[in-house]
């Protein structure tokens, strides 16, 4: 998805819901999320890691809203999609090493999980009160009786030196808006003694979530394919007359038709010229012959997103220059895909992109925006944009040229791997040829009897 930016009232309304334990995963799933807290706590040197599910987001100052920020950490390592859940882990604990608090059943919740210990939210407080004790101030009867927090005590202890806290930070700051009402569990903590500190766990849980599981690249290839399926549909379905709207709704329903209920961002389609200084809330186009149609989007599986993009011709035939052109930005974006692997940055794919682009006839000029991103759980997904790539990590190549008559974008998603490059989506057609033919089949729009 490109850059832009939406009023915060647009953003405001994308809030999800979240569903008390609507995302329970199924229990032979409960092993992949083990593994993942279990990669994580050996991540953590020192004290112990508080993450609290999110009721909502701050806004994303620099570009759009995705309502599921916040969560998506809390997601990942419990496959839980509720609101009011804190996880604690507790690494140097053999007894406790991961307790979660949850607003649900704790019962359904253990099973759901594989955590062994699970309690009821209200006990959050109380069992965090009493492990901030001081551990060498805990007498034999407070540890035999209160187990769970004077072991946390223990492993929090660090013979009067500081007490790590590692604490799920907001991802986004908005200082115009009030802190989320999370944040004051780690305010509180703050103010109680100048021997907690507090770091952010986004630090500790960057590098290990970029890094695609077998799971992760399970599901981004799921929701490759149905996206690029639904662009399939879309390229048979369109012609002059239809709105870029209409279109929108076409790929959207191909995506839920497929199983997809989500979506990494709104689906955007872009029909005839156009400039960066264009306004989110101009009127929506009629497509019309001879114009480029642009469509951008995503469907979500299992929370994790596509980002792809395809331009082609409402006419179904591309005009020479059109073509030209095209064929120059697919050029650009081959050699963008061919040099990713282990090592690379993204700045090595920016500069490769703008060489190709402008030895074929100055066209750098024309392309605006960066050529990658990463991709995951977020359409722009977290992640340390001036390391190099590793395997696992999945990003998006998305080369344009934007010219006054027209715009030419093409957005894959692609894989690094041990030795190179998976390209998810390289089956979606990208040859003009192989555009047009499949441009002249029919669509679902041609058995539609709707004004
Ligand atoms: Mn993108």
């Amino acid at each position: 998805m490109r850059i832009r930016s939406l009023p915060l009232a647009v953003m405001l309304t994308a809030i999800g819901t979240s569903l008390a334990l609507g995302g329970l995963v199924a229990a032979a799933d409960t092993g992949i999320f083990q593994a993942r807290r279990q990669r994580l706590a050996a991540a953590i040197p020192e004290g112990i890691a508080i993450m609290q599910s999110a009721a909502r987001n701050q806004a994303n100052l620099y570009e759009f809203f995705v309502p599921n920020s916040d969560n998506h950490d809390f997601i990942y390592l419990t496959g839980l999609q509720t609101p009011g859940a804190t996880l604690v882990l507790c690494p140097g604990s053999e007894e406790y090493p991961e307790i979660l608090y949850v607003d649900a059943e704790p019962g359904a919740v253990r099973s759901a999980t594989g955590i062994a210990h699970v309690y009821p939210v209200k006990n959050l407080m109380r069992d965090l009160s009493n492990a901030y004790t001081d551990y060498s101030q805990l007498r034999y009867t407070q540890r035999r009786f209160k187990p769970l927090p004077s072991e946390i005590s223990r492993v929090l202890y660090n013979d009067g030196g500081p007490k790590v806290i590692y604490f799920n930070y907001p991802r986004f700051v908005n200082l115009d808006e009030p802190p989320p009402e999370r944040l004051d569990l780690a305010r509180r903590i703050a103010v109680f003694s100048p021997k907690y500190e507090l770091r952010d766990l986004a630090d500790i849980l960057d590098p290990i979530r970029m890094a695609h599981d077998e799971y992760a690249v399970t599901q981004l290839r799921q929701a490759a394919r149905i996206s690029g399926r639904a662009m399939m549909e879309c390229m048979r379905s369109t012609r002059p007359g239809l709105t870029e709207d209409q279109v929108a709704a076409l790929f959207d329903f191909a995506c839920r038709y497929q199983g997809a209920t989500r979506f990494g961002f709104p689906t955007e389609v872009h029909a005839g010229p156009r400039s960066l200084d264009e306004r989110e809330d101009r009127p929506v186009r009629v497509l019309r012959a001879g114009d480029l149609v642009t469509i951008d989007a995503g469907a979500e599986i299992n929370h994790y997103t596509a980002d792809i993009q395809r331009t082609f011709p409402v006419s179904g035939t591309f005009t020479p220059e059109q073509r030209r052109v095209y064929d120059i930005l697919k050029e650009a974006q081959d050699a963008c895909i061919r040099l990713v692997r282990p090592g690379v940055t993204m700045q090595d794919l920016q500069n490769e992109a703008l060489r190709v682009l402008d030895e074929a006839g100055g066209y750098g000029k024309y392309f605006f925006w960066g050529t990658s991103h990463f991709l995951g759980m977020e359409v722009h997904d977290h992640g340390n944009n001036l390391a190099p790539l590793v395997p696992g990590v999945c990003i998006t190549v998305e080369p344009g040229i934007m010219l006054p008559e027209f715009t030419v974008i093409l957005e894959d998603d692609v894989l690094c791997t041990a030795t190179g490059y998976e390209w998810l989506t390289e089956f979606i057609p990208r040859e003009p040829d192989e555009i047009e033919q499949l441009m002249q089949k029919m669509g679902i729009v041609d058995a539609i009897d709707l004004e």
